[in-house]
């Protein structure tokens, strides 16, 4: 046969958009598009995490049309496999296509899938990528089933040792619950859990309670470890943390152990929802969402990962959320998003989402491009302290980080003033000073972009750096960091 040219480059976009892509390392890791409800599992020598996929245009309620996954070699840098199932390929399937999860049999990958919040089915494919296709044609699970009134949600598959395969998922409506009267941040659901048959598309035992879980709310999530079950789980209603409960058996009944995650985890998301795995040095992670990436929007999320450590006594410890996820390299762009970061502005307050900033008119962007660089739009967009030129005020950036050895890059550009002298400030790197009266016309004007670079210990888990006001209030462009 042959291609116009027309055809090839159709072609040849065809293949590129098909390619698997590399994302992030920091966190949150997915940046390219919003990513919820992260599934994490080991097939093939790789890491995979399963995704839900909130759409940019998402408004008052959730907007999720398709699955995706990533992998990784090593949980530090991924890779974009792209839609593993669409909602179009589902014929008795209308809307939400909210938190799934896939488990490996006999060389069949399964995934199961919650859609109209009240239905889980089964799809299969024959590779951790997909695609899925449904196996069953209609529900394997309903909420009438479930005995719920009116949500059937978040499977989450277990295989124990023996090769038995479980199935937990949470139910009811927290929504319900408010419009009930009910505190949603006390609202409590009843996780259930069912046991499948040998061919992955059937149950093979009753519906049944999940007993001995405190304030369950969704999300639930099986391991084990050392033997013990660990039943997880999002817990006290709306802005979630996670809990985790033991057991010697995965039905239960298990013995409250306490919360794994609190709200500040991810301070900013009305939901969480996490999964656990050991990882290739023996290290547990703990993946979950967070909604920094939109500046808070409830329903564009993003994935995130951190450590998770055990406690001598079997319990889990807080997790601790960090800037750079495990990943050794992690980039801000301070004017343009909050990607994984949080700021302490100078009465102390912790601001968790860009908007604070930009609301007060704190951000300068020009069109112009930005000499000494190729990528114009990290300088483009810059960010000023909240000062006035008579009471000026410096920016601190505080990134929770291991402990550990750094480089820093600071990016700037003067694309404001257009005189030498018009704003000068000091920078310092974890309570040194680095740099006394950066000149930043003299040495970064007009738009002409300027790095600085320089290496910091840190020891106490927050890497801090501070811009102080000299002749006017600082500004910035950009923060990359990379661990030594
Ligand atoms: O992503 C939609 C829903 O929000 C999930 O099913 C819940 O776990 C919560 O994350």
């Amino acid at each position: 046969m042959r291609y116009s040219m027309a055809m090839k480059c159709g072609l040849l976009i065809l293949a590129w958009l098909l390619m698997p892509r590399m994302v992030g390392a920091a966190n949150p890791f997915v940046t390219d598009i919003y990513t919820a409800d992260p599934a994490v599992h080991y097939f093939e020598g790789k890491y995979w995490v399963y995704t839900t996929h909130d759409e940019p245009d998402a408004l008052g309620d959730f907007k999720m049309l398709d699955w995706r996954v990533y992998s990784s070699p090593d949980l530090k840098e991924w890779t974009d496999h792209g839609v593993v199932m669409h909602l179009d390929d589902i014929a008795w399937a209308e809307e939400g296509a909210w938190a799934p999860d896939v488990v490996e049999k006999d060389g069949i990958y399964y995934m199961y899938f919650p859609v109209d919040r009240s239905k889980i089915g089964v799809a299969t494919s024959t590779s951790p990528t997909g695609p899925f296709v449904d196996a069953l044609g209609g529900p394997l699970v309903t909420s009438e089933m479930d005995n719920a009134p009116h949500m059937t949600i978040d499977p989450a598959t277990f295989i124990d040792d023996d090769g038995q395969v479980y199935m937990y998922f949470g139910n009811d409506d927290p929504i319900a619950g408010v419009a009930h009267g009910g505190n949603p941040l006390e609202n409590r659901q009843t996780p259930r859990v069912v046991k499948l048959k040998p061919n992955m598309l059937e149950l093979d035992s009753a519906i049944l309670d999940v007993t001995g879980v405190d304030n369950f709310f969704e999300a639930p999530w099986m391991h084990k470890h050392n033997g013990t079950y660990y039943f997880t789980y999002a817990c006290n209603g709306i802005f979630s943390e996670i809990c985790h409960a033991t057991s010697d058996s995965p039905l239960g009944p298990f013995q409250r152990r306490g919360a794994i995650a609190d709200r500040l985890l991810s301070p900013l998301s009305l939901t969480n929802h996490h999964s656990t795995i050991e990882g290739p040095d023996g290290q547990w992670y703990f993946f979950y969402h967070t909604t920094e990436l939109s500046k808070g929007n409830w329903h564009r999320r993003s994935v995130a990962v951190d450590k998770m450590f055990y406690n001598a006594d079997g319990s889990i410890q807080k997790v601790r959320r960090t800037f750079m996820g495990v990943g050794d390299k992690g980039f801000v762009n301070t004017g343009e998003t909050s990607a994984g970061y949080h700021h302490v502005d100078n009465d102390g307050n912790l601001w968790h989402k860009d908007r604070n900033f930009s609301d007060r008119g704190n951000i300068h962007t020009t069109s112009d491009s930005i000499r000494g660089t190729d990528n114009d739009s990290i300088y483009q967009v810059q960010r000023f302290s909240q000062g006035t030129w008579w009471s000026k005020k410096p920016l601190n950036y505080h990134f929770l980080v291991d402990n550990g050895n750094y480089e820093v890059k600071l990016h700037f550009a003067e694309t404001f003033f257009f005189w030498n002298n018009a704003r000068t400030f000091d920078i310092d790197v974890e309570g040194q000073r680095v740099y006394n009266d950066l000149d930043i016309h003299r040495e970064a004007g007009h738009d002409r972009a300027l790095v600085k670079t320089f290496n910091a210990t840190v020891n106490d888990g927050e890497l801090n750096i501070d811009l102080l006001p000299g002749r006017n209030n600082p500004t910035i462009a950009g923060i990359e960091i990379r661990k030594l």
